[in-house]
């Protein structure tokens, strides 16, 4: 049964009516928005959208820094029944073009310090309209409307969000496949609730006190989560901040706002550790969150005893939209993901589907929950594959401990996780191969320290073609988003074959572990 039910509404008007209006509901680099300056600001900017034509269910892209006008675009696009469709800052013009013309957005919104990547997208995007950015100047794109933010802010502000259903489309989160093709995650109105319910209040036990920062970016599942649908679900206080993730300031941010609950990933607890800093400094942390890659017991012992907070790591997915294993305060199990959240099932598969009931099994990971996106946006083959009804295949393995925490084990596929974030093998070698000194490159991940994977490419010169690696990385560099450059170039003769002629990565695999 459907029921009239919208998530921007759910997280700005809905506190304001609950009494929490003067609370702050966002702290950002140009001060803080109460739950009720926010609310105004999200009906007056939704009401800008529909001045330019936006119509429900269709897409808003925003390709922007952490800070209170993306918190705002995002909701705006909700509250007015479209689709908001953070995308990766990351991203080369050429890049974040595939995601436009993916998506068919009429509208994107850009920060100043992405308008090249913006105006080189929206140059290449049949199906876009308007071009807005926030700074002060317009963006000129040949046959679109170049506006700034302050013009999406001029029409009166509206009353009352769009009638959307729980079932609506309200988010769209681009997530690389192994093809290296990006698909769009779709997540409902009522998916945004879930997680706030089940992971936010039941394993986190959010409420209107805590204060929240999260190093990952709005822009993906984790950061929307934490930095945006769960703290401004209780009624607490979310920590924006736009500039890329460095200790030193994130702990400087921690100590200015007392953060209580500090999200981050094993590629920032490292550094942070070594930042060695004053312990006082992270007093009002009740936990840390972990996410993205698994923990390394390491880093959880180390912040521990340097910083005196424990962090929770748990495993999700954009698809699930947040954490669906976990840790909870209390009970960690360091090196296991922890234990199902209430709200989802998981189940191992052996390759033959057969369920996995005792421990000690590695197998297919499986999760069911609310959650779950609808599927993927045009992409009827990859959907088969992974969703089976409740079901969804995530491509981890993983084990169930005799005491019920659940291990990672890695992927099953050649899909790596690098600093937390996708990135396809084939996508990398795709950008090799344009190398003009390359005649054959395949991307592994090889594991660091802490067993955490960085990419390394294995290439293969052509004939008479002298091989420079680091010219090779930089190259890379050049035409994709820097974190999926390749830390490694190693020149080989050949690459080892099967008698078919397939590549057999597992012996690359062994050999960076020699
Ligand atoms: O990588 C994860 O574990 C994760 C966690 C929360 C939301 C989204 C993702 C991909």
């Amino acid at each position: 049964m459907t029921e009239l039910f919208n998530a921007a509404a759910y997280l700005s008007e809905r506190r304001v009516d609950a009494g929490d209006g003067e609370r702050i509901a966002l702290r950002h680099p140009r001060g803080t928005h109460t739950y009720s300056q926010l609310t105004a600001e999200v009906r007056r900017v939704a009401a800008g959208l529909v001045a330019i034509g936006v119509r429900p269910e269709e897409r808003v892209l925003l390709c922007m820094a952490d800070d209170v006008e993306l918190a705002t675009g995002i909701l705006a696009a909700m509250y007015v029944g479209a689709v908001a469709v953070p995308a990766s800052t990351m991203l080369t013009g050429g890049e974040l073009a595939t995601l436009v013309r993916d998506s068919r957005a009429r509208v994107i919104v850009g920060s100043p310090q992405f308008a090249d990547a913006v105006t080189t997208a929206a140059a290449d995007a049949p199906d876009l309209r308007h071009v807005v950015l926030t700074g002060d100047t317009p963006p000129d794109v040949p046959g679109m409307t170049g506006l700034t933010w302050d013009d999406l802010r001029t029409a009166e502000p509206l009353a009352a969000p769009y009638a959307t259903w729980d079932e609506s489309p309200a988010l769209w989160l681009y997530t690389s496949g192994t093809t290296g093709r990006p698909k769009g995650a779709m997540h409902r109105h009522t998916d945004i609730r879930y997680v706030c319910e089940t992971y936010a209040a039941q394993v986190l036990g959010m409420g209107p006190d805590d204060v929240c920062l999260s190093v990952a970016k709005l822009f993906f599942a984790y950061g929307i989560g934490n930095s945006l649908f769960f703290p401004l679900s209780v009624g607490a206080s979310s920590v924006l901040e736009p500039s890329r993730p460095n200790p030193t300031l994130y702990a400087e941010r921690v100590a200015a706002h007392g953060v209580t609950l500090f999200f981050g990933g094993p590629s920032f607890w490292g550094p942070l550790m070594a930042a060695d800093l004053p312990r006082e400094t992270f007093a009002t942390v009740r936990n840390g969150v972990s996410a993205g890659e698994a923990l390394p017991p390491r880093m959880f012992h180390g912040v521990r005893d340097l910083y005196g907070f424990e962090i929770l790591d748990g495993i999700g997915s954009t698809e699930a939209l947040h954490i669906f294993i976990s840790n909870v305060p209390g009970k960690v199990v360091p090196g296991s993901s922890g234990f199902p959240v209430p709200g989802y099932e998981v189940q191992l598969r052996r390759p033959d589907g057969s369920v996995i009931d005792g421990t000690g099994e590695p197998g297919m990971l499986y999760v069911a929950g609310e959650s779950l996106c609808t599927g993927y946006w045009c992409r009827t083959s990859v959907n088969r594959t992974v969703f089976h009804g409740e079901w969804m295949r995530t491509g981890d393995q993983y084990v169930r401990n005799s005491d019920g925490s659940w291990t990672c084990l890695g992927r099953a596929d050649d899909v790596l996780k690098v600093g937390g974030i996708w990135v396809s093998p084939s996508e990398v070698e795709a950008r090799l191969l344009e190398h003009p000194a390359l005649a054959e490159a395949v991307v592994i991940g090889v594991p660091d320290e802490d067993g955490l994977d960085k990419p390394v490419a294995y290439v293969v010169a052509r004939p008479g073609s002298v091989v420079d690696p680091d010219e090779v990385v930089e190259f890379c560099r050049a035409g994709l988003a820097a974190f999926k450059r390749p830390r490694l170039v190693v020149q080989v003769d050949e690459l080892p074959r099967t008698a078919t002629g397939k590549i057999q990565r597992y012996r690359l695999r062994e050999r960076a572990a020699a």
